[in-house]
């Protein structure tokens, strides 16, 4: 078998471990400092956009002939795991510029692609704009509509828990073009924050991510140019749909590193808490559960880490995998930060630890890009297709 270059999947190459140094060492100093406070005054990461600007690290996933570094989506996910490990809310700038420009990378047109994406390699930052009050996991139930006039496009309608809403500069947004087809009369558009007509509503008040603003969107006869749609009418729906399939591992990594922060502080703490004249690591009872979080941690990197090398790969039908990587690994974050919480006892229940805020952040990878309940729709219906 040696040689065999499938069995190289096993291993990450040395590129990827040298990107994971340099993602941590920045995360560590730049990032991790604000973190506590960050989520105490509910304030956007403005220290980590900027080191992540500044490092390039900001959306590594576009490609290098708009500018990006092309990295692969293997990468991508390390850089978002390596932020989240740290601070949730942050590892949200990376992962939400992925997600606001993915479906204009599958299949948006080059002009297109060329107006926004240099824009995001440059520090704007985009986001994703499918879901409604009354169309959240029924996506297709969607009312905001796009009508054609002359060369223009103008919509009507409201999006909301827009991530990142008040600080993006570009959204893709999905709106009905023809009410009588369905899914297959959505279609997907770029919108500017400056278009005439879209309004940023108010900030949600939330459990977690709350470095992160989520907003509605209002969309008031806003005119955009004809040529900001995705693809061909009629293909935003499936545009919206395969952008999940290529982001919902980056909620899998944002959640790996929400559970590999969390166990970090859970050894240090038990190697250093002593009770009944000892370390409460050498207990047991608590070696056990430090051991059980570890390994679903690690099996569920494992799985995100290949749902991502697929879909770099090109693989199609990837539904279920990329479903069973976000499912998987957002279930285990919210299991082992319910631990860490526990191993530290009452202090965990303070917010003098770090550990109460990445239960309260893992919260939301369970729900974001899809419930976990979709995200089992998803699964079985790949299963039951055959
Ligand atoms: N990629 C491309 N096309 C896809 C697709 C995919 N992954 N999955 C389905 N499609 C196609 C289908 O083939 C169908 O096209 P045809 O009618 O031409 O065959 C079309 O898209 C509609 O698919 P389907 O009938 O399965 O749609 P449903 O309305 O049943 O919805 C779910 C499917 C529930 C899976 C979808 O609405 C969903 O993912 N909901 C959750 C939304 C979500 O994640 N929201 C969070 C927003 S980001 S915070």
């Amino acid at each position: 078998m040696a040689g065999n270059p499938d069995f190289d999947l096993f291993q990450l190459p040395e590129e990827h471990d040298e990107l994971r140094s340099a993602i941590r060492d920045l995360s560590v100093k730049q990032i991790e400092p604000y973190a506590a406070e960050v989520d105490e005054n509910e304030r956007y990461p403005e220290e980590a956009l900027e080191a992540l600007n500044a490092s390039g690290f900001n959306a590594v996933h576009i490609p290098e002939e708009y500018g990006g570094q092309g990295a692969d989506s293997v990468a991508t996910v390390i850089v978002i795991e390596e932020v989240s490990r740290v601070c949730a809310s942050s590892s949200l700038i990376p992962a939400v510029n992925k997600l606001g420009t993915m479906g204009l990378i599958l299949n948006g047109s080059e002009d297109l692609k060329k107006q926004v994406l240099p824009d995001i390699v440059n520090g704007a930052t985009a986001s994703y704009a499918l879901s409604e009050r009354e169309a959240g996991s029924d996506a297709a139930a969607m009312r905001t509509k796009a009508t054609k006039d002359g060369d223009s496009w103008v919509l009507n309608g409201t999006k909301c828990w827009i991530t990142n809403g008040s600080k993006s500069t570009w959204f893709t947004v999905m709106a009905v073009t023809d009410p009588e087809k369905g899914a297959n009369g959505i279609s997907a558009f770029m919108v500017h924050k400056d278009d005439p007509g879209f309004v940023v509503g108010p900030k949600e008040k939330k459990l977690g991510i709350k470095g992160s603003p989520t907003n509605e969107l209002y969309f008031e006869s806003c005119r955009i140019p004809g040529d900001r749609i995705i693809g061909e009418v009629g293909t935003g729906f499936k545009t919206a749909l395969q952008t999940l399939d290529h982001t919902r591992p980056t909620i899998g990594a944002q959640a790996v590193g929400i559970a590999q922060g969390a166990l970090d502080a859970a050894i240090a703490y038990t190697k250093d808490r002593k009770q009944f004249g000892k370390a409460i690591s050498t207990f047991q009872g608590v070696e056990f559960m430090l051991a059980d979080m570890a390994m679903n941690t690690e099996a569920a990197r494992l799985m995100v880490y290949h749902s991502a090398a697929r879909a770099e790969r090109g693989e199609k039908n990837l539904g279920f995998i990329s479903s069973a990587s976000k499912c998987f690994a957002s279930d285990v974050a919210m299991q082992v930060t319910t631990d860490a919480v526990q191993l530290f006892g009452g202090a965990g229940y303070t917010r003098d630890f770090p550990v109460e805020r990445m239960m309260r952040d893992a919260k939301i990878t369970q729900i974001y890009e899809g419930t976990n309940q979709i995200q089992r729709v998803v699964m079985s219906r790949a299963l039951l297709r055959g």
